[in-house]
């Protein structure tokens, strides 16, 4: 009997993160290590589903990962890993991808908004992501993925594969369940509180990203896209303000009500800035703890390599197992 239930997740190296990576994955990421076995990905062969310059994503997988140890990851208590150096990735895909039904990936909604964003590369990879997603999850036998609300659907696709298999071959998987925070658990765009904070907008007054300094993140937060009423209130239809108010409460731990009480008779100019300043100042000591890592280069370099044996010998276990259970000789 293991002791401690097994937490995975993955993160894209795709670009800086953004408040909505932070708030609805990563932070947490960092609370669970205390009492789980953590697990946590920098996802670079899911990157690539969509075009990206090499020399860029080598940039961005390094620092994303010194970027996970500023967030407070640490890899003493958490295995920290990049995908592309563990194998048993790209080899369990093609097993479970063989137990997936074509019709599965096509309902995934992330398929379809990707494939509408970039019309002229759909390319098979984008298709079958979410079978990498699968393995990466139950290569590590996972009991629990903590992700944003957007995962929700491969997660469900990622149990059916592990079921389906399990019932195939006979029992190997353990069947992972979503971890979704409570608060933040999808941070809005600040121009369209409609859609999801995303790191690919191309509005850059959408996005906060975590690095930005003090003056960038309240400029944008200033000019976040609101209603015509005057009132800070927590309430249906006013997308903008709920969206702030969820962030604000994420990063001062003030509930609605307190955030409510606070701004009232004041008007959204000054709880605009208040929001900006509060995120600021809960972001400054990840910057100055990112500038320190990203400087050292060599052990970047130790923690990674570390993190990719300890997780293989993980993963190398499963896969083996899946191997004999498929009637690989
Ligand atoms: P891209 O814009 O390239 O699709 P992304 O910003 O959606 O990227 P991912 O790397 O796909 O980021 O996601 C990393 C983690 O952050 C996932 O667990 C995802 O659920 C979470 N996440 C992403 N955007 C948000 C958001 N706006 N609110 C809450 N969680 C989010
Ligand atoms: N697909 C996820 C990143 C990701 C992941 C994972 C998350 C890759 N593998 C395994 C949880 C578990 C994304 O794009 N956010």
């Amino acid at each position: 009997m293991k002791d401690k239930k097994i937490i995975l997740s993955g993160i894209q190296p795709t670009g800086t993160f953004t408040l909505g990576n932070y708030i609805g994955a990563v932070r947490n990421w960092t609370k669970l290590q205390e009492e789980f076995d953590c697990i946590y990905m920098i996802a670079n062969m899911h990157a690539i589903t969509v075009r990206q310059d090499p020399a860029a994503l080598r940039k961005n997988t390094a620092n994303a990962y010194a970027l996970l140890l500023a967030c407070g990851i640490d890899p003493e208590k958490s295995i920290a890993f990049i995908q592309s150096h563990n194998r048993c990735h790209a080899e369990m895909n093609w097993v479970l991808a063989c137990s997936t039904q074509f019709g599965e990936l096509s309902r995934m909604t992330q398929f379809k908004a990707k494939s509408e964003k970039h019309p002229d590369d759909i390319n098979a990879g984008l298709f079958t992501y979410p079978v990498l997603m699968a393995g990466d999850i139950l290569l590590y036998q996972s009991d629990l993925v903590p992700v944003g609300a957007d995962q929700k659907q491969h997660l469900e696709l990622t149990r059916d594969i592990a079921q389906r298999f399990n019932q195939k071959y006979g029992e190997l998987f353990t069947i992972p369940e979503p971890y979704i925070g409570e608060t933040g658990a999808r941070v809005m765009s600040l121009q369209d509180p409609t859609s999801k904070m995303s790191k690919s907008d191309e509005n850059p007054n959408a996005c906060i990203f975590i690095l930005e300094d003090k003056d960038t993140i309240i400029r944008k937060f200033r000019r976040a896209v609101t209603d015509s009423d005057t009132c800070v209130r927590f309430a249906e239809g006013k997308d903008g303000i709920n969206n702030l108010m969820t962030i604000y409460s994420a990063v001062t731990g003030k509930t609605m009500d307190e955030t409510e009480r606070e701004f009232d008779g004041k008007g959204y100019g000054d709880f605009k800035t208040a929001v900006g300043e509060a995120v600021a100042d809960h972001l400054a000591p990840i910057r100055e703890r990112y500038a320190q890592f990203s400087a050292d280069k060599a052990y970047l370099e130790k923690c990674w390599t570390e993190g990719a044996q300890k997780a293989e010998s993980i993963a190398r276990r499963t896969l083996s197992k899946a191997y004999r259970k498929v009637g690989f000789n």
